[in-house]
């Protein structure tokens, strides 16, 4: 069997998709995500004008063989375009894997290590008692955990506060909107937040934040400090990563579990903060980390250091991303939580797929492969829409982290 066709397909269903499909002599067809938020046509043109031509003729069986084809073979290594367009061709070979096996892809992966992958749910308001509303929905609707994200008073805007509840949606300008960030008045808001969460809901709800990259590590170490008696089930991206060994600086005060990774592109990106043990979770996503191949390596290496995952699942990962993480998430015996934030009608029209929610946990589909396809002919029907992720300035105007 041959790859005699790899296809990029960009469709913007409510937000922008790119997916790779590759197909093989045989007629079987598997699909990879490639989305990048907000950079989406630099992967897509990576993949059509780079790395389609590679594809054809080589066998779809190789997967590790075309995953270092790709890797060595660029030269230039790493980075998130060539980590995603890596992703892309190594998922849509573990799906055509599966549909030859007659598998779904978790089996191939050592079968199943529990029931259900637990997932979290956004809950959001601009004020707490707005957060603690949208709380009680997510446990109505059977959520085991729920991450809370609250309006800072005197900010115009706060990341991860939306006006459309049940679908977030943070790229949300055809030019980046501007947010003004003030560290003081955040720190002064979130003990509340979770002082309040708890009061109402007790502390049998995992309750999870996201910091969004916005601290040093000195001033994330304090937040974690005064937040352990809240019990937090982590909290995310205190701080930017480029800098591994900051994260030592939040350890040395506080034991409040520490999650990272959403941005990461490869095991470098993670290698020290997982075998120093300065972290709790690592939040890389098979999408922007080089695919099953590669996001299995650096789960592998997690476990070995008391690392366990818990991967991005934000509305811009596509429905076969979505796919693709539940798959290893049911598999590895390191497995944490999971990010699900849930897709729009249109995007799950366009994306047909088998994995279910039930009673707090996400099931992966039963089908052979990944257990999800893309509707070519509704995909057209949505152009390409330029959408750009805000940026954030200090009160007085100096860029900050988003
Ligand atoms: O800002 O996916 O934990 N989730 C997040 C997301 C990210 C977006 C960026 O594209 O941080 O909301
Ligand atoms: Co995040």
């Amino acid at each position: 069997m041959r790859i005699t066709d790899a296809k990029v397909i960009v469709t913007s269903p409510g937000r922008n998709f790119v997916t790779l499909k590759i197909t093989t002599s045989d007629g079987v067809t598997g699909i990879g995500d490639a989305t990048l938020n907000g950079r989406e046509l630099a992967v897509a043109s990576y993949l059509r004008d780079h790395v389609c031509p590679l594809l054809i003729g080589r066998d779809p069986a190789r997967i590790e063989d075309t995953w270092q084809y790709l890797y060595r073979g660029a030269y230039w290594r790493r980075g998130p375009v060539t980590m995603t367009a890596i992703a892309a061709v190594d998922t849509a070979l573990w799906d055509i894997k599966g549909k030859v096996a007659g598998l779904p892809v978790y089996q191939l992966l050592g079968g199943r290590s529990r029931d259900g992958v637990t997932v979290y749910g956004h809950a959001n308001g601009e004020t707490i008692p707005e957060v603690l509303d949208e709380v009680a929905k997510y446990v109505d609707l059977g959520y085991r955990a729920v991450r809370v994200q609250c309006g800072v008073p005197g900010l115009d805007a706060t990341y991860g506060v939306s006006g459309d509840k049940m679908f977030y949606e943070p790229a949300d300008a055809r030019l980046p909107s501007e947010a003004t960030w003030s560290t003081e008045r955040y720190l002064r808001v979130v003990p509340e937040l979770f002082a309040a969460v708890r009061d109402r809901f007790g502390y049998d709800l995992h309750v999870l934040h996201d910091i969004h990259h916005r601290l040093t590590p000195i001033e994330a170490a304090g937040l974690g400090a005064r937040l352990q008696e809240y019990r937090p089930f982590w909290l995310e991206d205190p701080v930017p990563a480029e800098l591994q060994d900051g994260f030592r600086l939040i350890r040395q005060h506080t034991t409040t579990p520490i999650a990272v990774g959403e941005v990461f592109n490869s095991i470098w990106d993670c290698e020290q903060l997982i075998r120093e043990q300065l972290i709790d979770y690592i939040r890389a996503t098979v999408v922007h980390a080089g695919g099953i191949t590669h996001l299995r390596r650096i789960f592998d290496l997690a476990a070995l250091h008391h690392v366990r995952t818990g991967s991005h699942g934000a509305t811009d990962l596509s429905p076969v991303c979505m796919s693709a993480a539940l798959h290893l998430d049911i598999a590895v015996p390191n497995f944490g939580i999971q990010e699900y934030m849930r897709h729009t009608e249109a995007t799950d029209e366009v994306f047909p797929h088998g994995y279910h929610f039930a009673d707090g946990y996400l099931h992966p589909s039963e089908e052979p492969g990944l257990g999800v396809e893309i509707d070519e002919r509704l995909a057209a029907r949505y152009p390409y829409e330029p959408a750009y992720l805000p940026v954030n300035r200090l009160m007085d105007g100096s860029m900050h982290n988003w």
